[in-house]
């Protein structure tokens, strides 16, 4: 029989993009159970077109569940995640809880599907939108030319934040919209904008933040750490060299890197274009000539990686500069998940 599904955190800005997934994806699952904090319980959500009640966030909702997916603050997943586990579904994680746990596999289907099987916790865990939104494409190069080093800068969305930070955003737009002396002389954004930062550390209407996450050792971000040490993780390179600088910009959903990537042997443009554009969930659009690059206005919605801007780098025969975009809540977070509970589910009925 197909296995029934808990989705935790149904309410939030990721649940939301997952019970569209759910809606569209071939329907691998039987019941499906819509699950939230205490002060969503009671609403109506729709998936796979049927209107379902949410409920509240207790230990008898995984009786009987399978797989339990958690798009849950980093608290709720280390205390649920495991009691979904013991009431035996297999959780898949979409917070920072337990990622780096040596027990527990970090999976994207894409470079480490095999991972998935061996989860001694019951719990697998999703990566952070950033690391997300370029592991794929990186994958498929070190197959190729063996990575060994990543330099990157990330330009990311406001909904990394969650639905507050997508508010916040509108909010602080509506303050700045159509004041053409804005952004002239400095502070006058700021002053426009008020005290009303959200979840950002500087207004992020017509600016740009050098900030995601909180401060950890010697002024590294946790979302640089994350990016770091998530990286060597998934792609199996304990000791790859990665330096991060995680920015955020004033767009809505879907997050852009560009990436300095040095690998073992030289690389050529034309057959690194090959290569990401034959592997699977990346899409190439290189043709500046014609004015062809990803941007996030372009991406927001669809699943793929999209990857343009492929140079050889003018200074290091073995290393490449590129920029790609992906959509942070599909690619970034709901649809990695699904994809990742869609192998355990393949797995329990096979
Ligand atoms: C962000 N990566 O974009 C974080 C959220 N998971 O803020």
């Amino acid at each position: 029989s197909k296995p029934t599904l808990a989705v935790v955190g149904a309410t939030g800005a990721v649940g939301s993009v997952m019970l569209e997934l759910l809606s569209t994806r071939e329907d691998v699952y039987g019941e499906i159970r819509l699950v939230a904090s205490p002060r969503s319980a009671g609403k109506k959500l729709t998936v796979r077109g049927e209107q379902l009640e949410v409920l509240a966030l207790a230990p008898e909702v995984f009786e009987g569940v399978d797989i339990a997916m958690f798009d849950t603050p980093d608290e709720v997943s280390k205390q649920w995640a495991p009691i979904a586990a013991e009431h035996g579904a297999v959780a898949v994680d979409n917070s920072g809880a337990f990622r780096m746990d040596p027990d527990v596999p970090l999976v994207v289907p894409e470079v480490n599907a095999e991972a998935a099987r061996n989860r001694p916790k019951g719990i697998i865990s999703n990566p952070n939108c950033t690391t997300l939104s370029m592991i794929v494409a990186m994958g498929a190069l070190h197959r190729r030319y063996g990575l060994r080093e990543l330099v990157v800068a990330s330009y990311q969305a406001a909904s990394g934040a969650g639905q507050a930070g997508i508010d916040t955003l509108y909010d602080q737009l509506e303050k700045v919209g159509g004041n053409r002396e804005l952004g002239v002389r400095a502070g006058d954004v700021r002053r426009a904008i008020g005290d009303d930062l959200g979840p950002f550390p500087a207004p992020l209407a017509m600016n740009v933040v050098p900030w995601a996450g909180s401060l950890k050792e010697d002024g590294w971000t946790s979302e640089e750490m994350k990016v770091r040490n998530e990286s060597r993780k998934i792609l199996g390179l304990p000791n790859l060299r990665v330096s991060a600088t995680c920015v955020r910009v004033p767009v809505v959903t879907t997050h852009s890197l560009a990436v300095h990537a040095v690998f073992d042997q030289p690389v050529d443009q034309r057959e690194a274009q090959e290569v990401l554009a034959a592997a699977p969930g990346v899409v190439l659009v290189d043709d500046p000539a014609a004015g062809e690059f990803p941007t996030p206005a372009d991406v927001v919605g669809t699943d793929p990686t999209w990857v343009g801007r492929v140079r050889r780098s003018l200074d290091d025969p073995n290393a490449l500069d590129l920029f790609l975009c992906g959509d942070n809540l599909r690619k970034g977070a709901a649809l990695n998940t699904a994809q990742i509970a869609e192998l355990v589910a393949a797995e329990l009925t096979s």
